[in-house]
Parts: structure tokens; sequence; C-alpha cells
């Protein structure tokens, strides 16, 4: 008996891993094992001899079954151990960097103008950018003829042979928008009219799309003093300027009479350009009284309501409020450009909060 004890103490202390312990239980104590063979033995034997050797063999069970419990529970904490170390993590690296989009110039800028307008009561209006030659054109006096149709360098849409509905063009400006707001709400009204619009031209100051929001307020007296001083509080908001100066020159635009061309105030020294100070100008935007017969077309009567329109490029004016360079880089979607003059997707512009935050 201290054979066996010997045998199965020493085995079990070597055990490498639970399967192999398993099998030395199942060799030793299980139903076949050698210590449950030598119980059934015990009925052979005379009561003397059971006397001694019933406890031994159940003493040497007990320890056994003792030795085999705290090798398994040895083995389970070795594995955890192992696990632990393999499984180990550094909770305190930094972080992956995560890439981040940023907000196109031309968005923020128009966020911010839309604040500044929405703050002076006008609203926003939208329109499609494929629309009719009605539209575009004649509703805003611009006849057939007419050079500016031809100066506009309009892209017309194709048509096949027999397709009779009216032409459609690619909108040269965003006025088909407001003569869409005039016809659908009437008069007063009071919005803007922010998008993209387009023209076959492409050199270092034209790109064949860019982007215009043009206004419209329309009421019983609305005058040129209201634009006026719609324009300046615009700029000296948008450029962050208090008293800003405007220079208005006479125009011509067949949708407006009178018509102007709007200059803001600059400095232009040492290659540096500053907006709001000094006495050079800038042409920003045109602007006017809308003609009654845009009013008529858009089913506005004339004798009973006018009002100003103005139109000004957005690239134009977020090129100068945030020094960017190259026009055409705008669109040409060059990440680490984006990078550099893109805004944070958080800076939300508000009137409140900063327009540039
Ligand atoms: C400009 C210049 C002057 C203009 C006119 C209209 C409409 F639809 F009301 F007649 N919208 N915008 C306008 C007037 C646009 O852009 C240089």
């Amino acid at each position: 008996m201290d054979d066996l004890r010997d045998k199965y103490i020493q085995a079990i202390a070597g055990a490498e891993d639970e399967a192999a312990l398993e099998a030395l239980r199942l060799e030793a104590v299980g139903k076949k094992g050698e210590i449950s063979l030598k119980m059934r033995e015990l009925g052979k034997m005379s009561a003397e001899e059971r006397q001694v050797a019933g406890p031994k063999l159940n003493a040497l069970k007990d320890e056994i079954n003792a030795a085999l419990a705290a090798k398994k529970a040895a083995l389970g904490d070795a594995a955890l151990d192992a696990r632990l170390r393999e499984e180990w993590l550094d909770v305190t690296l930094p972080g992956r960097p995560m890439r981040t989009g940023s907000i196109h110039p031309i968005s923020q800028v128009t966020e911010e103008l839309t604040a500044i307008f929405a703050d002076m009561g006008f609203s926003v209006a939208e329109g499609p950018q494929i629309d009719t030659d009605w539209y575009n054109f004649d509703a805003l006096n611009i006849p057939g003829h007419h050079p500016a149709r031809a100066e506009m360098d309009t892209f017309y849409m194709h048509r096949d042979e027999g397709d009779n509905r009216p032409p459609h063009v690619l909108r040269t400006h965003t006025s088909p928008v407001q003569i869409r707001h005039m016809e659908k709400y009437g008069a007063p009204c009071r919005i803007i009219a922010p998008g993209r619009v387009y023209r076959a031209d492409y050199d270092q100051t034209h790109t064949p799309m860019f982007h215009q929001v043009e206004g419209l307020a329309i009421d019983r007296d609305i005058s040129m003093a209201n634009l006026k001083w719609v324009l300046e509080e615009f700029f000296a908001a948008f450029f962050e300027v208090d008293g800003i100066k405007t220079r208005f020159r006479a125009s011509h635009f067949p949708f407006t009479e009178p018509s102007a061309e709007v200059d803001i105030q600059c400095s232009w020294e040492d290659g540096q350009l500053k907006i709001g100070e000094g006495d050079g100008w800038l042409e920003v935007l045109g602007s006017g009284m809308v003609h009654p017969k845009v009013l008529q077309a858009a089913g506005v009567d004339p004798s009973e309501w006018q009002g100003f329109a103005f139109g000004m490029g957005i690239d134009r004016i977020a090129m100068l409020k945030y020094g960017i360079p190259d026009l055409r880089a705008f669109f040409d979607s060059d990440l680490r450009w984006l990078k550099h003059y893109g805004f944070s997707s958080l800076g939300v512009p508000t009137l409140h909060g900063g327009l540039s935050a």
C-alpha cells in the first residue's frame, strides 16, 4: 500500500495539465481504478485483516483525492497566471489618432452669412440647380436676344430631337430661386438664396461651378437706404469690423433699376490686404431695386410693392475673410488643403457664440 501511495502522489505532483490529472484520477480512484479494485478485495479478507486494511485503504483514498484536488487547483492557478501574463494590456497607452473631417470654408461661410442675415429677419430659400430658361432669364428681364444671355456662358441641358419641353439650363445665378419664392408666397418677403451656380468659364479667378448668395427684400416702402444699411450691417458682422464703409457705384443689370455695384473699404500694404480700414476699395457685390417687370413676371404687383435685391460670390468673400489665395483649390478635394483651411465641425457659427468659433 505504501508503494501504491508513493506511485500516485509522485505522479500527481508531476502531472502537466488537467487532462493528465484526470487520467490519473481514473487510474487510481475511478470505478475500475487500482484503489477501488483493492477495496473490492476487502470482501475476501478475514475480519481481522479487514479491520487493519479497511481504514488504511480509506485513508489512502482520501489522501489521493486530496492530492488530486490540490494539484487541480494549482494547475488552474498556473493557467490563470499564464493567461493574465499573455493578455496583459497597458491601459496607460495613448489612443490611436482618429482621422476627423473638417467643414469646407464655403459651408462655414454659408453658415456664417445665414446667421447674420437671419438676425436681420431674412430666411433661406432654396430651389433647383437645373431650371428653365424662363426662370433663369426671361423672368429676370433678360430676353432671348439680350447680350447677358450670351455673356453668362450658360450650360444648356441636352435635348433629344422632338423633346418639346422648354430649354433647361444649369442656373447661372440664384435669382430663379427668388422668382419662384415670390410666385409661391407673394409679397412682402425677406429672403436670401445661397447655393451653387454654373457658368462655362475657367481661369485663375473663375470656376465653372461657384457659389452665390442673393438677397431680396420686398415690401411697400423698401428703398436703397434699407439696402445700404443691410449691406453695411452684414459686412461689419461678417468681417468683424465696426463701421465698415461701402461705396455704391452706378451700374446696370437687366433685373434692377437703379443698379449699383458695391465696394467695401480696404487697405493694401506690404502685400497685406485688410478689410474695413484704409482708403482702398474692393468690389464685392451687385445690387439694385428690383425691376418692375421682374416683380410682374413673379406675380407681384409693382404698383403696390417694391424692394431691393443683391448678389455676391460666397467663394470670393470666403477667400477675403480667411486669406485663401487660390480659388481653384476650393474644388480640388485635396485632404491637406481641407485640413488646413477647414473648420471644426463643433464650432457652429452663431452671432452670440462668435461666427468662426
Ligand atoms: C445681382 C445684382 C443685382 C438679383 C435680382 C434678383 C431678383 F430675383 F429678385 F430679381 N435676385 N438677385 C440681383 C440684383 C443680383 O447679382 C450680381
